[in-house]
Formats: structure tokens, sequence, C-alpha cells
């Protein structure tokens, strides 16, 4: 029922509980009241960024409501849930995502109009949610919107860090970080639960009762406090929640003696020390390093999420509670192994709190949690220094101790005891204690097999030697049976393999693309693999249609539904197949063309304002955004704009003119603040791109951009305005690639190689869509053989273009670390490690190949036309039915 417009009361509260659907007028009069009476500023003015503020919360009055719908409904069905649980999140701006799921985006836009604002000035108003570092956790955040849009029972489970991923600035001397303290303004997206909090405890000491009980006591004690923030799904009233941790002090904890005795220094000490559990989000993109910090929010995230899913599933459970029946309520997956503390937290809470047997626990936890793999980089699988944990964790450890023992039994049983150096090999892999000595249990059997006593062995050595007296030596093998059990290196430290014990007590193990699942498989967890065939599944990323199409791209959405015939493909993305059908059509083609012009003004915009560098929309857009890493070959990228422009500099005025497609080269991404090449990389790029752009024989024809502080709401510009998009990691090092399916659902031709999710794209866009280059996968490692054995013979090209940098044209600053690493050159990293300069020439020929299709625009379009057409699979809706029905077992609960 429309109402008229007037100007609204205060008190004209759009009520809680009115659950209809808000029109321009009612909405215009909850965001008055909110600026007047959710104060975070003066009273007055209704000015930027109060007017964001007072939005957000009147959205958010209608996320209460859905999210209270919700949660009762689950409560009162009690279904089974699915838990997320991951050490980040890229939710990125809420505001535009909130009103487009619920449908409001016109009447918020109404009514912000009447009362005197622009909804898009609004909107930018809000700092990117950046609770992550780059694809693991922006897939996290895909996946809530896709659970809340299919109506799939689920929460996620996360830290709410102070201070989310540094600003990026980049100046003179290349990548500068700034901490980004994004709730300075406050948050109008969360809701803090008092009344939702749990202890956890980290160091102390473990004792055992007389009945053999463990007991964890004394210790650190702080309190995790939980914030909510409500996840709202595509035209549905379905609202979940993203439950993230904040640390305070455990009250007790605050020593007011020694405060009042003026020693305000030991007062705070505790205060800080449970606040900081949650100051930064740990830096580390794929890279690690052991820090007491980063594992005490490990275990928080663990410890805090594993009791409120233990109380709900109690409190579901009424008065008798069967904890045999968990697995069937609760579904537990570990994003990568940041998690893994969930394993043995969840056996202490049922063994040590709810007084299970060992069996029971471990065998409830086996049927409980799942595990995404999402590395294969041997760097990036975590390992734990067993004393740093047995300090920090004490009764966490003597559980993964027994957990490596049953695991040391199995593997026994699985090769017996005939080949002891094979056994010995494969202990060495598998055990989840790495360089430590074994059970005792085990030892023993090992050492004098059960069937051999001593005895029998000497009287067969007697008896062999009245037959045979050759063959004694050979018989004597008591030493060498000894020899072969492993002994612990004392010059190595002990660890814990997080992958390891993940997989062991998963019930899942799950890569992210189909080619890196096969190298999970087969290479990194093969043994595993033997051992439990059954866990092993592939579940190919995806990402969201209505983030990563409809809502940042509404040009082309208008497209898609006017040819498509339906708006329904922002939620069944097969729709976007009838494309194909039309890629030839000139009416389509030129309006597709139009979409995509406008959309490359808006990127002109922002890199204006961003950078200062002005770009000609008639250029190619070409762009590599994702985080600095030498597998990702940014450096090649860089190299193939070098050489490009040595030959244009080469060539006559008239020649440049005619044989030149004009590109515009964008970069943007973040570098690890300690990762010294990849920051190098980052000033290598800024100074190629200063010289480029300023020299007058160029002019358009070239330009090289890098774009600082790349984040979510950065790639929501970006990706629609790009032609062509980069991904071109070494094959096999990349395990999926998110920001390839993003770009292919928005009209973007992909140049890659056969890596990650590139593999999927290509077979689902069509070989001829997709330029393809590079070495393949499985010849990687003798390629790396044959360049350490100096046997690989570099191209001409390849040579050219490093002599080019070296001779000084981008200026004074030495590329000499940068150039010396592609060249077994020891003292520069790892001698070409990632194979640049293998695949320099096949990538520098299918660049040409680029430039031949994008002067035929029809035959561009038409490419870029069935990208988006072929580009359905990779929704996250397709993904996160796949995990609900082979991994979870949790069936859509649509509310009434
Ligand atoms: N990924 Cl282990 C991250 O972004 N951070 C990490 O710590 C790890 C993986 C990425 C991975 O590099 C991409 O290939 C994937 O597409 C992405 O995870 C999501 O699976």
């Amino acid at each position: 029922q429309k109402q008229e417009l007037k100007e609204p009361l205060a008190d004209e509260v759009p009520g809680t509980l009115d659950t209809s659907v808000p029109d321009s007028a009612s909405i215009a009069s909850s965001i008055k009241y909110h600026a007047e009476f959710t104060p975070s500023f003066s009273p007055g003015k209704f000015e930027l960024p109060k007017a964001y503020f007072a939005t957000a919360e009147s959205v958010r009055d209608t996320l209460i409501i859905n999210w209270n719908a919700t949660y009762h409904y689950y409560e009162k069905l009690n279904v089974k849930q699915a838990y997320y649980l991951s050490m980040e999140y890229l939710q990125g701006r809420a505001l535009l995502n909130a009103i487009g799921n619920l449908e409001l985006s016109g009447a918020y836009a109404e009514a912000l109009r009447k009362l005197g604002h622009n909804l898009e000035d609004v909107a930018s108003q809000e700092r990117d949610a950046a609770l992550g570092n780059g694809g693991l956790g922006r897939l996290a955040s895909c996946f809530l919107d896709s659970l809340a849009t299919l109506n799939y029972p689920a929460w996620g489970y996360g830290l709410r860090y102070k201070y989310g991923l540094f600003k990026q600035n980049i100046t003179k001397d290349g990548q500068e970080e700034v901490a980004e303290n994004w709730l300075e303004m406050g948050n109008p997206w969360e809701i803090v639960r008092n009344d939702v909090s749990y202890p956890v405890k980290f160091y102390g000491e473990v004792i055992s009762g007389p009945d053999g009980s463990k007991e964890w006591v004394g210790g650190e004690n702080i309190v995790a406090l939980a914030y909510d923030v409500p996840v709202p799904g595509y035209k549905t009233k379905t609202t979940i929640n993203l439950r993230l941790w904040s640390t305070k002090v455990a009250s007790e904890e605050f020593d007011l003696c020694a405060f009042n005795a003026g020693d305000h220094a030991t007062a705070y000490a505790a205060l800080k020390n449970a606040e900081k559990i949650c100051y930064i989000l740990y830096p580390g993109d794929e890279s690690i390093e052991g820090k007491t910090l980063r594992l005490k929010q490990q275990y928080t995230l663990c410890s805090a999420s594993l009791q409120d899913i233990i109380t709900r599933f109690e409190r579901r459970s009424g008065d008798v509670v069967d904890w045999g029946k968990l697995p069937e309520k609760v579904a537990v997956q570990m994003n990568d192994t940041h998690p893994t503390l969930c394993i043995p937290e969840l056996i202490r809470i049922l063994m040590d709190v709810k007084k299970l047997s060992w069996e029971e626990a471990w065998n409830i936890t086996k049927r409980t949690v799942a595990y995404t793999n999402h590395t294969v980089l041997p760097e990036a699988l975590e390992k734990w220094s067993l004393e740093l944990m047995q300090d920090l964790l004490p009764r966490h450890v003597e559980i993964i101790k027994k957990i490596d023992e049953e695991l040391v039994q199995t593997i026994i049983d699985e090769y017996g005891q005939e080949d002891l150096h094979l056994l010995q090999q494969k202990l060495k892999e598998m055990r989840i204690l790495a360089n430590v000595e074994l059970p005792g249990t085990v030892l023993e059997l090992l050492v004098k097999p059960e069937e051999d006593p001593i005895e029998e062995v000497d009287t067969a050595i007697e008896e062999s030697k009245l037959v045979d007296e050759v063959d004694q030596p050979e018989e004597e093998d008591d030493p060498e049976e000894k020899k072969v059990i492993p002994q612990p290196d004392p010059e190595l430290p002990k660890m814990v393999r997080m992958a390891n014990l993940c997989v062991a007590g998963g019930f899942a193990v799950n890569g992210v693309a189909e080619i890196h699942s096969e190298i999970v498989k087969e290479e990194v967890f093969n043994d595993f693999f033997k051992l439990w065939p059954e866990k092993f599944q592939n579940k190919t990323n995806g990402v969201t249609p209505r983030r990563w199409i409809r809502f940042c791209n509404p040009n082309l959405s208008e497209i898609i539904t006017k040819w498509t015939g339906t708006d329904d493909w922002t939620i069944n993305t097969e729709k976007l197949a009838i494309l194909r059908k039309f890629a030839d059509n000139e009416d389509l083609q030129s309006e597709w063309r139009e979409a995509k012009r406008r959309n490359k003004i808006k990127v002109a915009a922002f890199l204006k304002e961003k950078t200062g560098y002005v770009v000609s929309p008639d250029a190619m857009f070409d762009v590599q955004v994702k985080r600095i890493h030498e597998y990702k070959r940014q450096l090649l990228n860089i190299l193939g704009i070098v050489y490009r422009y040595k030959k244009m500099k080469e060539m006559t005025p008239e020649e440049r003119k005619t044989r030149s497609v004009p590109r515009v080269c964008i970069f943007g991404g973040k570098a690890f603040a300690t990762y010294v090449q990849a920051k190098r990389i980052v000033k290598f790029i800024t100074d190629v791109g200063a010289t480029i752009n300023h020299d007058p024989e160029i002019g358009d024809l070239l330009k090289v951009v890098f774009v600082p502080d790349y984040n979510v709401s950065v790639a929501e510009v970006l990706i629609p305005g790009s032609e062509l998009s980069q991904h071109i990691s070494t094959a096999g090092m990349e395990a999926s690639g998110t920001s390839n399916m993003k770009f292919a659902m928005n009209g973007c031709v992909l140049i890659g190689t056969l890596d990650g999710a590139n593999v999927e794209i290509r077979e689902e866009v069509g070989e001829d869509n997709f330029f393809l280059f590079g070495a393949r996968a499985p010849e990687i490692a003798g390629l790396r053989k044959e360049r350490a054995g100096g046997k690989f013979v570099p191209d001409a090209r390849f040579e050219e273009v490093k002599a080019y940098v070296r001779s000084g044209v981008f200026g004074p600053y030495n590329y000499e670390e940068l150039m010396g690493s592609l060249e077994g050159n020891e003292g520069y990293g790892r001698a070409d490690y990632f194979l640049v300069g293998k695949d320099f020439p096949s990538y520098m020929e299918c660049q040409e190949k680029v430039d031949e299709a994008y002067r035929d625009q029809k035959r561009w379009t038409k490419m870029s036309i069935l990208n988006t057409a072929g580009s359905y699979k990779f929704s996250s809706d397709r993904t996160i039915h796949e995990y609900a029905r082979d991994i979870w077992g949790i069936e859509p609960v649509v509310l009434p």
C-alpha cells in the first residue's frame, strides 16, 4: 500500500514488528529516525557520512527481522546446520548488496533522493570489511551469499579483527602499508550479543583424575564475545549469520590490587593481552610464520565456535542429549588448515567436559568435521612447533598425540612390517607429528614383533647356522632393523602438520578445482588417498552472480535480462547459456559493446582519480588484479609489456600507429608486507608505468597503471570494465583462482595457463574463446630439473627484454635482483623456479593472437558474449549445492 509522502516525524518508526515490504516513504522515515535516535554523529545537518550510517541502520532493521525469523525457524525445526569456519572473510561493502538482495534498491534510492542524497554517494561512504587477504577469504563470503540465497541452514564463524587487511599506498619506493582501522566510525552491520560469550584458555596444565579423566586448569583465561553480521539471501527472507568473535579480558583477570597500588602496567597487561588477539588480521597469504599470536587466534576461533555449536546442539536436544547424534545435526567445514584445532577442541569438549570416552569422542569428531585444501605450495602447508603448541595448548597436544598414535597404527596395518624401509618412509611422510619419536607402544611392536619373540629369532639363527653358514650374516638383522626405526633428529624442531591432522580427522577432504583435486589425490596427499579414497572429493569454486554481475554490472545485467528473456539468471545461471545463440546477433553485439564501453569510461575515471593517469576508453583494457606472488607471475605480464614497448620504440611513427593495438594494462594487488620479491615486482611495475605513460612517442598506444589498494570494492569497478584478463600462474600452482570466474561472467576474455579453474573455464566457454599458452602441469617438474641442470636455452626475446630492463630505461632503481632471479642466479632467489623464461615465448605469441582478435571487434564481442554465456557453472550456488549434498548432508529450509 503506497503511502503519501510527507516529511517524516521522528516518532514514525517503521515498527520493528512491521514485516510488510517497506516503501520509499517508510524508508525515508526510518532513515530519519536512525539519524536522530541511533546517533553516532552530532545532531543537526543530515550530511555524509551520517546519511550512510542512518541508511545502513534502517536496512539493518529489516535484516534483524529476517535474521530472527530464520533463527527461530531453524531452532523450532531443529534442522541440521553447516558451520563454515574461516580465519578470513572478505565481505566488502554491505549496503548495495543488502538492499539489492532485499529488492529494495529502487525504494532506497528514492527515499534518499527525497532526503537530498544520491544512493551511490551514500554507498561509497562504507569502508570495505576486509577481514581477509585474497581468494580464500572472498570465497568464504561468496559462500555465505549462496547459502542464504539457497535457503541452506548454515552459519559462518570468524574473527572480528580490529584492523583488517592493510591499506596499500603506492609511493616512489613501491608499496607502503598503512593500518586499516575499519571500525573507527563504528560498524552498522554488526550486532553485539552481550549474552553470548565463552571462556577461552591458553597455557596452564593438564591434571588427571583418579578415573583417568583430564582437566585443563590454570593458565591465561580470556573471553570471546559474539558479534553477529546478518547475511541476507537474494529474493528470500532467509538471513543467515556470520558470527565473529572478539576477545576481551575475563573480568576476574583485571588486577585491581595492582592497579590500586599504582602498578598500572601490570593491571593493563592482561587486558591488552586478551584484546590484542583480535587486533590484526594475520597478513599471511599462502605463507606462514610461527607466531604465538596467530595460534591464539586460530584457537580462539575454534574454541569459541565449537562451544557455541555444542551449546546450541544441547539446547535443541532438549532433556536428553545423545552425543552420537551430533553428526546428524552439525557439519563443520574447515576453510583450509587454519581452523584445524577444531578437531582436538571438539574431542576435548566431548571428553573433558561432556565426559565421553576417547573412542566416542574421536568417532563423533571424525563424522562431524571436514576439510578444504586451498593450496599445494609446500611453504603454505601449515606446520606448528610442537613445543609452542605444547606450551599454549597442553591438553590439545595430548589429544593430537593420541590421534597420531592411532594413525601410526593404521599406517603399520596398511604397510606391514616386511619392508621396514618402506614403513619408515610412510611414517615419516604421513604422521601428524614430524620429527617426533614413535609412541612407546608402537616402538616396542616394531623392534620386537609379536610373532617373532627374541628367543625364537635366536633359535632360528642357530638353526640357520647349522643349515647354511653363508646365510648367517644376513639373518643377523637386529642392529639393521633398529637402525630403520625412525629416530628424531635433535637438530630439527618437532612439528605438528596441520594438513595431516585434517585429513586424519576429517570425514571429507576436498580440493577447489578439478586439476587441483587431482594434484591433492595424486601428489600432495597421495598416501592418504590410497588409505582412505572415499574421503577425497572435488568442489570447484564459484562466485556469487549477485555481487559479481547483477550489482556490480547493472549495464550488462539489463542486457542479459533482455536477451535471455528473464532475470532468473541471477539465481539460475544456466539461463546465461541462452546468450550463446545470439552471440553473432548484431543488435546484441552493439548493445554489449556499448555496455562495456560505459563500464570502461567508469574505469578510466576511477584510474584518473586514484593515480592521475588519463587513459583512453578506445584502447583494450587488459587487467591483472590479484595478490602479488611470484607464482602468479605478474613479472611475466610486465616483461611482456616491456617487450611490446621496446618493439614499439623500434618502429617508425607510422608503423606504430598502424601496427599496434592500443592497450591500457592495469595491475592491482597487495604484496605480503615482508615478501621482498613481491614488493620489488610492485615497484618495477610502477616504474615501467612511469616511463611508458610519459613517453610522447607512445601516447595512448600503451599505458601501464598500477591501481593502489586493490580490494573488493575496487574489483567491483574494474572487472565490469575489463576486456582481457590475465590468469597466468605456473601450471599446477594456483589451486583454483576465483577472479577468473568473475571476469568471464562479465564478458572478459581470459589469457591463461592450464591451471586451477582456468581449465574448466576454457572447457565451458570453448577453446576458441580462451587464450591459452604455457607449459602444462605434468611438465613442470621436468622443466625445473632441466633448468637446474643448466640445460635450458632461453629464447632470444627473453634475453632481449632482460637486457633492455638492465639498460636503465626504467630509471635508476637496481632491477638486478628481479632479473637475476629469472636466470638461475643462486644469489637471487630460486633460479626461475616459476618458469617465466620458459613460458615467455609462448606468452608473447599468444598476446599477438589477442591483438589480432581484438582488431576484429565483431569477433572479439562474440568471444566476450560466449564467455558470459559459458560462465554459468562458476556460480557459487552450484558449488554450495554440491557441498550441501556431498559433504554436509543439509537440505534447504524455506521460511513459511
Ligand atoms: N588461497 Cl591456502 C588464498 O587466498 N589464501 C590462502 O591462504 C590459501 C589459498 C586461495 C588460492 O590461492 C586460490 O587459488 C583459490 O582460488 C582460493 O584460495 C579459494 O579457494
